[in-house]
């Protein structure tokens, strides 16, 4: 356990860490009526046709040992990293579901619409549940740093991980087609369609079928199960992950309407490692009932014999993937600002190149309007903004000041008149969620022509009214560059009414091409400065200086 302060243990370790996972009915059902009509169709063949042959080396190349054979080095390597890398990743991955412990495939989030849930909890109507409140609580043994809201931690060692796996994934693809290795993986026939059905009617009718020596071949049903997981399930893990991006979704919304939207995209990037972890059960049974101690020379020792070598080696390379979830957790606890630095010296100046080029760019409709709407952060308790609230925030003076030629300060009205536009945009929240609405609001651009920053202006930060999650005022900022660009309004209308005070009233900012936190509520004042570092902890905002968010969330 770690030695929480209250705030912290409030937050990290509740009293409620009840586990429970609800999945739709419907789908339960639709996922056991297809498993057991594969099952049942098997025993019928079997009753009335009896065992299918199956050949003991695919069929495709009979008799075939001059064909790539053996498992060069680099094949041995690429299995232990990638067993490393992936079991990192669905670690951090489930730290970071459980903090929007929901799925859904519909881009509303609207409670109750989801296919599964991994909280006992439905959502109260009778008052205000944030997306913090239903954050869940992990263990840290199942999850990488685990506990609850640990998101900002959790999502570096995902983005520092996701580089290993994507390495090893290309490095082996490659290596695969530069040899003649990828003829063990890649069915070349349809015949393997037949043979990898008779291969399962063994199975489902527990008869092993005969067992081809791995080092020289696959049966059929092996060989397109791991052709699946190579071809499919890393290339689909990683483009449902690139569609969770908001820089990405918001600039190119035909992107997420690949996979079902944005949160279809989640949902089955949650499949996916499902998928793979049903894989590794599946395929660590068999490797250990199908002769261990050969298996496992195979992979770790290349050679094709009964020795244990293979066998310890294998141990060592499993004892050090779990030594590494427990450095990753000792990290995690005791050196997060290194972590978060860590991941920003890597994404930061890439992201610059890339992602933060994105000009959002959404085309949503009227109809696209998300019904319900997740809110998210605390609302204030200072007097000051109560008493503005009660006369709907016509005492409201917005200050702009800092480094500009001409601070101002504004009135909604004054606001208003300065020209109201209206977008429809989809907001994307780090813990997972997303909703649909229509802001309406001033252009930052007018607000820079109207104050003009000096030149040694480069950041713009909102201070809120409201405090952030362990106390003191919330804050963000954002690069000059990333205000000025389209679609970001410091918003004073939600869906045609007046910015309610749920979602931020008086004025809010909006910011497509990132993460939520960046858009702070309640705001109170902007100020135009140098460099982000000259506030608070110097991270970029609230959330960066206490929970180790990004400074530039376009993922
Ligand atoms: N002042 C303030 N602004 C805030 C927050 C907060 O906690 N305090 N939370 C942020 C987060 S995490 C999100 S997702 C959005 C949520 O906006 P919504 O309540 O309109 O959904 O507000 C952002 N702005
Ligand atoms: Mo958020």
């Amino acid at each position: 356990m770690i030695p929480f302060d209250a705030a912290h243990a409030a937050v990290h370790y509740p009293k409620d860490r009840r586990f429970r996972i609800w999945v739709r009915p419907s789908i339960l059902i639709g996922i056991g009526a297809v498993l057991l009509a594969a099952v049942l169709a098997a025993w019928i063949e079997v009753a009335i046709a009896g065992l299918p042959a199956v050949p003991p080396v695919p069929q495709i190349y009979p008799n075939n040992f001059v064909g790539p054979h053996g498992f060069p080095l680099w094949v041995r390597y690429c299995h232990f990293f990638n067993f490393f890398f992936v079991m990192l990743l669905i670690r951090s991955g489930l730290s970071i579901l459980f903090d929007h412990p929901r799925l859904y495939f519909n881009d509303d989030c609207t409670p109750g619409s989801e296919w599964i849930r991994l909280t006992p909890l439905k959502v109260p109507r009778d008052r205000i549940w944030t997306a913090k409140d239903d954050a869940r609580y992990l263990s840290p043994i199942v999850g990488t740093p685990g506990y609850r809201h640990t998101i900002g931690i959790a999502r570096v060692w995902h983005f520092i991980d996701v580089h290993g796996f994507i390495f090893t994934g290309i490095f082996f693809i490659v290596m695969l087609f530069d040899t003649e290795q990828w003829r063990r993986i890649v069915p070349t026939s349809s015949m393997v369609l037949l043979q990898a059905w008779n291969t399962w009617v063994h199975y489902a009718t527990f008869y092993m079928p005969a067992e081809p020596n791995g080092f020289y071949g696959y049966n059929a049903l092996q060989q397109i199960a791991y052709f699946t997981v190579v071809f499919v399930f890393g290339p689909l893990a990683i483009a449902t992950g690139i569609a969770m991006s908001p820089a990405v979704v918001n600039r190119f919304p035909w992107y997420a309407k690949i996979f079902g939207g944005r949160q279809s995209a989640r949902s089955i990037h949650f499949l996916t490692m499902l998928s793979f972890f049903a894989f590794l059960v599946v395929h660590v049974t068999l490797v250990v009932m199908t002769g261990f101690a050969r298996n496992i020379n195979h992979i770790v020792m290349g050679t094709d014999d009964q020795g244990h070598m293979g066998m310890y080696l294998g141990f060592v390379g499993i004892g050090v993937v779990v030594l590494s979830w427990i450095a990753a957790h000792y990290i995690s606890w005791n050196h997060p600002r290194g972590l978060q630095h860590t991941l920003k010296s890597v994404t930061y100046p890439m992201q610059l190149l890339t992602l933060n080029r994105l000009v959002p760019h959404q085309n949503y409709s009227e109809q696209d309007i998300s019904p319900y709407f997740w809110p998210n952060g605390k609302m204030p308790v200072r007097e000051d903004w109560k008493r503005l609230a009660e006369r709907s925030f016509q005492d409201f003076k917005l200050q702009i000041g800092g480094l500009v030629e001409n601070p101002v300060v504004l009135s909604l009205s004054d606001i208003e008149k300065m020209g109201v536009v209206e977008h429809i945009t989809m907001h994307h929240c780090i813990q997972g969620w997303s909703g649909i609405a229509k802001w309406g609001g001033i252009p930052m651009q007018r607000l820079i022509d109207l104050v003009r920053p000096k030149p040694e202006a480069k950041v713009v930060a909102f201070f809120s009214f409201g405090e952030a999650l362990y106390g003191g005022p919330y804050y963000d900022t954002q690069s000059l560059e990333n205000v000025l660009k389209a679609e970001c309004l410091l918003a004073i209308r939600m869906n045609d009414q007046r910015l309610p005070d749920v979602y931020g009233a008086p004025l809010r900012l909006r910011v497509e091409n990132q993460l939520g936190y960046k858009m702070v509520k309640w705001i109170e004042r902007i100020e135009f400065i140098q460099s982000e570092k000259q506030l608070g902890a110097g991270e970029g905002g609230k959330n960066e200086d206490d929970e180790y968010f990004d400074l530039l969330p376009n993922i």
